[in-house]
């Protein structure tokens, strides 16, 4: 250590291409920070599939940690999601035993609610909550100056055993300020990424689920006005130079709510269209839509919208899941895209407490009627710190054994989990089934799935009601995400998984 240009940070990631990493990379070498990646596919535990034999024989945790041994970091650093922490925690806890100078940071949602906690295992010496742009660069100058009790805001540490958690700034206001993702990151270790160019307009979301990490920020920053916009001007730039660099096929916004803002959203979309005319996706909430951004999404390629509906039950949508908008509204949305031919996809929650189970096959009726591209069926999850998980701890439905374990990262995968028990998982797989199969029937074959006797019959199971129709679904064009998703696996099976 001690001149900062051969100070280097290593980042671990797996599965997906992270916009956050890519930023903070992005700032830190701006900052004459050396930055590398060592990047997992994490084969067969992704949002396409999770099977825990395939898995565990391709996941080569020793291979990681050499790798990043290689590299010879100053400092590792980790961005972890509820869903991955355990498998971050592992690498950490085996870096720390074998080289222990080497400073492990932990950024990302699951350490941001839980600082004290993850610095609690004595495997991590850092947590940056929240944004970590300018707290990362002053922690790692820090560092380099040996002062390693820092006072950077927003990072939390162990200083003799006393959990020190330093003041948090403000969110970055202005967005348009940060520089340009550094793509080549991620592209260099994985490039069928670059074909598909993901990119996010906004931080934040207007709206407050109570199952949404965005309610956790919202206390953390103490603060109503979590979103935050780029400039239409902003993103067509950064769009612009991707294009030149990579000629990406297809863009990806990974907004939590793409189209929140009309007066942007005609702005940008009608820039799009005359300036980038790439096909793409993205995600919104069923409020934000009417005939004027159907017609402008349509007219600017939009291959396929993900709408979160979550469940057609008005009190549940209310009381449990703090939705805003009404049943009128979702009608409203559906008849603008079908008006408008945008594909969709709808997102329902499965598992919700007091759900009835006729209403969720009546839900899906409805669905089917709508003529989705996709119905995709999440279980409700309990993430730590949102008010889903205070709400059901409060009401019995989760003991305080639970809450650990799912702090501690335990016990989730990203197909099962959350609230559905062992008893009701069969009816979920079916009406999962039932999802994923019915959108390719035509109307009268739709009804008989219904019908109670054949409904019994269907054969609940991950391949049978996952894999075969979403990878048809993807062969059919619609699904940006999915075909990048099968490249990886084409990608990296060819390598012998790695
Ligand atoms: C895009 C997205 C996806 C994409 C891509 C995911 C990916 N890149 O890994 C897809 C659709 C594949 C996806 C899948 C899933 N996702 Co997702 N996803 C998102 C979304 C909308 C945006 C992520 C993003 O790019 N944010 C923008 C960047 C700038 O923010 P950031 O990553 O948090 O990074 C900043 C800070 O956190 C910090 N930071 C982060 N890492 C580090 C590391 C260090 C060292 C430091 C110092 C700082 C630091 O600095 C960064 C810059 O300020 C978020 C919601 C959100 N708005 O964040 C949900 C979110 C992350 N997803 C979530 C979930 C649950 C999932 C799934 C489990 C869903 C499922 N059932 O399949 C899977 C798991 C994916 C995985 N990685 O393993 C949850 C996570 C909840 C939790 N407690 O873990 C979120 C928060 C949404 C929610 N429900 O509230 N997701
Ligand atoms: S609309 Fe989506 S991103 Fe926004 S708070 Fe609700 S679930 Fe979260």
């Amino acid at each position: 250590m001690g001149d900062s240009n051969k100070l280097k940070i290593v980042f671990v990631y797996r599965a997906y291409e992270s916009i956050g990493i890519e930023i903070l990379s992005a700032v830190l070498k701006k900052n004459n920070i050396n930055t590398e990646l060592v990047y997992t596919p994490s084969l067969f535990k992704d949002a396409l599939v999770d099977n825990r034999i395939l898995y565990n024989f391709f996941y080569n945790e020793k291979r990681i940690i050499k790798q990043i041994l290689a590299k010879k970091p100053d400092i590792v650093g980790f961005s972890s999601l509820t869903d991955t922490y355990r498998l971050d925690l592992s690498i950490a806890e085996k870096l720390k035993k074998i080289s222990p100078n080497i400073k492990i940071i932990f950024g990302g949602i699951h350490p941001t609610v839980l600082p004290e906690k993850v610095l609690r295992t004595n495997f991590v010496d850092y947590i940056c909550i929240g944004e970590g742009e300018q707290a990362f660069v002053e922690l790692i100058k820090d560092i380099e100056k040996k002062n390693f009790y820092t006072n950077a805001k927003n990072i939390c540490y162990l200083k003799n055993n006393k959990f020190i958690k330093n003041p948090i700034r403000p969110l970055i206001e202005n967005i348009d300020k940060l520089p340009f993702p550094d793509k080549e990151l991620f592209y260099n270790k994985a490039p069928y990424f670059s074909n598909y160019y993901t990119i996010m307009t906004s931080r934040g979301c207007p709206y407050n689920c109570y199952f949404c990490n965005n309610n956790v920020y919202r206390e953390i920053y103490n603060t109503n006005k979590l979103l935050r916009r780029r400039s239409a001007e902003n993103v067509i730039e950064e769009l612009e130079q991707g294009l030149k660099k990579y000629n990406f096929k297809y863009v990806i916004f990974e907004d939590d709510a793409f189209v929140s803002q009309k007066d942007w959203t005609i702005k940008f979309l009608t820039l799009y269209s005359q300036k980038i005319k790439k096909p793409f996706q993205c995600l919104i909430n069923p409020r934000n839509i009417d005939d004027k951004i159907a017609f402008l999404l349509n007219k600017a390629d939009c291959l396929n919208v993900e709408i979160g509906i979550q469940s057609m039950e008005e009190s549940i949508r209310k009381d449990f899941l703090n939705r805003t908008e009404n049943i009128k509204e979702i009608y409203k949305c559906i008849k603008s895209l079908n008006k408008y031919n945008v594909p969709f996809n709808i997102d329902h929650i499965g598992g919700i407490p007091g759900e009835k189970k006729t209403n969720i096959i009546k839900s899906f009726a409805e669905y089917l009627k709508w003529k989705p591209n996709r119905i995709t069926y999440f279980y409700l999850t309990y993430y730590p710190g949102t008010k889903v998980a205070k709400l059901a701890q409060k009401i019995g439905i989760l003991s305080k054994n639970e809450i650990n374990k799912i702090e501690n990262g335990y016990g989730y995968s990203f197909e099962h989990g959350g609230n559905v028990n062992n008893k009701d998982l069969k009816f979920h797989d079916k009406i999962r089934t039932i999802g994923d199969w019915g959108v390719f029937f035509p109307k009268v074959f739709r009804k008989i799935l219904f019908n109670k006797k054949l409904f019994n019959k269907i054969p609940p199971g991950h391949f049978t009601g996952r894999i075969i129709p979403a990878v048809l679904k993807t062969l059919s064009g619609n699904e940006i995400r999915g075909v990048y998703i099968l490249k990886k696996y084409i990608y990296h099976l060819f390598r012998g998984g790695f």
